[in-house]
């Protein structure tokens, strides 16, 4: 068999979805069918800001339910989210919904963690980027609940965890947390042992395209079959980079841009030289024993956050697109850059108000309408992209001919033709829906529709022919 149907669950920091892939390898055919889109977010509760790990499962057990109904012959499950976050368990028990990365309690973790392992230390072991909520740091600032445990799973190990009973890490995504050697790959229990976490929390690291196991009696009633889950990517970034469709890794960039920006490049070995870590380059975990050597820039979050402060205020939806297209009237030149990596963005609120303080601070003029701030901010993200593309070449000695752009933010043409023109090398944009494009081929490599030993080029060269990319040309 060459070809046939798989389900993927995609959670966002924004929305979740579950969605059919149809592939036909020998045929060329790739496509997908959005069968559930939920909302997702942030919700406060007494002890800070968490995810609703209940509802996602909820969501996704009525996404598969539709999508069994609309394709009798789903194969396998496949499930990916943001990186980072866990939920503790004792047995079977979740004790509490995950916290959010974006809740301000890592900062105590950050100060305990390099009080005993200094950064330099760490960036040598993990070779990870300093993002203040890496896992390692939230659960220095867990206390007693840590002591109650007796597992730790990450989002999509959760669910898996919840549809099946396997208590797994995936690699991609475990890469993540911080606990994991960027030498060979394996959880670093010297490192848990110095930090005094546990290591018998952490589940066995399994590879993207592993079975997982069929769904529980309970959740195959609900879901109308006893779907086989399979591990992907299951770190979101992970999958959306399996889907960036590169003929030549060693010349293209990519940037996949949602919530997030993650800039960077597909490599084969580590590079964790000084330079790299001083210019907080992160070696992650990719599928096939690839590293994705990439800087987190803030993302489409800026926008979007601006925009939810705006329809506070005013009481009114503001729609995007119309936003934009008056963003595109204002002259580039009449909006200074801003620094889209700036620590102080991070935190949910007023971002117009913390934009507009960062251009007082800086003796900068502050926008004067909404959609001269989104030209702010789109300038100050393109510029931010093309630092990173610029930075990562550097450190990695490449020289690049293309950016490819993946993910919602290639929808957004301002900002693909001013990274474009900023970085000064064409764009490509597309596919729009890499993430989950990716998880559905990691799974159709792993039902042997592309031959066992099938490679990433592959998979890629069919979203290149399913998914043509858009180009914008540099104009300056
Ligand atoms: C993007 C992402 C990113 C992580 C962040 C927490 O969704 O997974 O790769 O750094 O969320």
């Amino acid at each position: 068999m060459t070809g046939g149907a798989v389900a993927a669950v995609d959670l966002g920091a924004t929305s979740g979805r579950v969605m059919i892939g149809r592939v036909d390898a020998a045929a060329g055919t790739l496509a997908l069918e959005q069968v559930a889109r939920f909302p997702n977010g942030g919700v406060r509760l007494a002890s800070g800001l968490h995810w609703d790990l209940t509802a996602l499962h909820a969501h996704a057990l009525r996404g598969l339910a539709d999508a069994v109904r609309t394709e009798p012959d789903i194969a396998s499950v496949g499930i990916d989210s943001w990186a980072v976050d866990y939920t503790l368990l004792r047995g079977d028990r979740m004790l509490g919904e995950p916290f959010h990365y974006r809740d301000e309690r890592t900062e105590r973790g950050v100060e305990a963690v390099h009080a005993t392992v200094p950064f330099i230390e760490l960036y040598r072991r993990n070779g990870l980027q300093f993002l203040p909520f890496n896992t390692l740091y939230q659960l220095a600032a867990e206390g007693d609940a840590l002591d109650l445990a007796d597992a730790l799973l990450l989002v999509p190990d959760a669910l898996a965890f919840q549809l099946t009973g396997a208590r797994v890490a995936e690699r991609t995504n475990a890469s993540t947390t911080g606990l994991v050697s960027v030498a060979d790959g394996t959880w670093d229990t010297g490192l848990m042992d110095t930090l005094g976490y546990d290591r018998t929390l952490f589940g066995e690291l399994v590879d993207p395209g592993a079975p997982l196991g069929a769904l529980r009696p309970a959740m195959a009633r609900e879901v109308g079959a006893a779907l086989e889950v399979v591990a992907v990517g299951s770190h979101d970034t992970a999958s959306a980079v399996v889907a960036v469709p590169m003929t030549d890794p060693s010349t293209a960039a990519y940037i996949s841009c949602g919530t997030w920006g993650l800039v960077g490049l597909e490599l084969e070995h580590a590079v964790t030289s000084d330079a790299a870590r001083e210019a907080n380059f992160t070696n992650e975990g990719g599928v096939d024993g690839r590293v994705r050597f990439l800087h987190n820039v803030m993302g489409l979050w800026l926008l979007s956050e601006s925009v939810r402060q705006w329809e506070r205020e005013t009481g009114q939806a503001i729609d995007l697109p119309t936003l934009l297209a008056d963003a595109g009237e204002v002259p580039a030149s009449s909006v200074a850059v801003f620094d889209a990596n700036d620590p102080r963005f991070m935190a949910p609120g007023d971002l117009p108000a913390r934009i507009a303080e960062w251009y007082r601070e800086h003796d900068l003029p502050v926008p004067s309408t909404r959609a001269a701030f989104a030209r702010a901010i789109v300038e100050s993200l393109a510029e931010a992209f093309a630092d990173a593309v610029r930075d990562a070449a550097r450190l990695a000695g490449r020289d690049l001919e293309t950016i490819h752009i993946v993910g919602g933010g290639s929808l957004n043409r301002l900002l693909c033709q001013r990274t474009a023109d900023r970085a000064g090398l064409p764009v490509l944009a597309g596919p729009v829906e890499a993430t989950a494009i990716g998880n559905v081929l990691v799974q159709a490599r792993a039902q042997g529709w592309f031959g066992a030993d099938a490679s990433l080029e592959q998979l890629r060269t069919l979203v290149a022919s399913a998914y043509a990319p858009r180009r914008f040309t540099p104009q300056r």
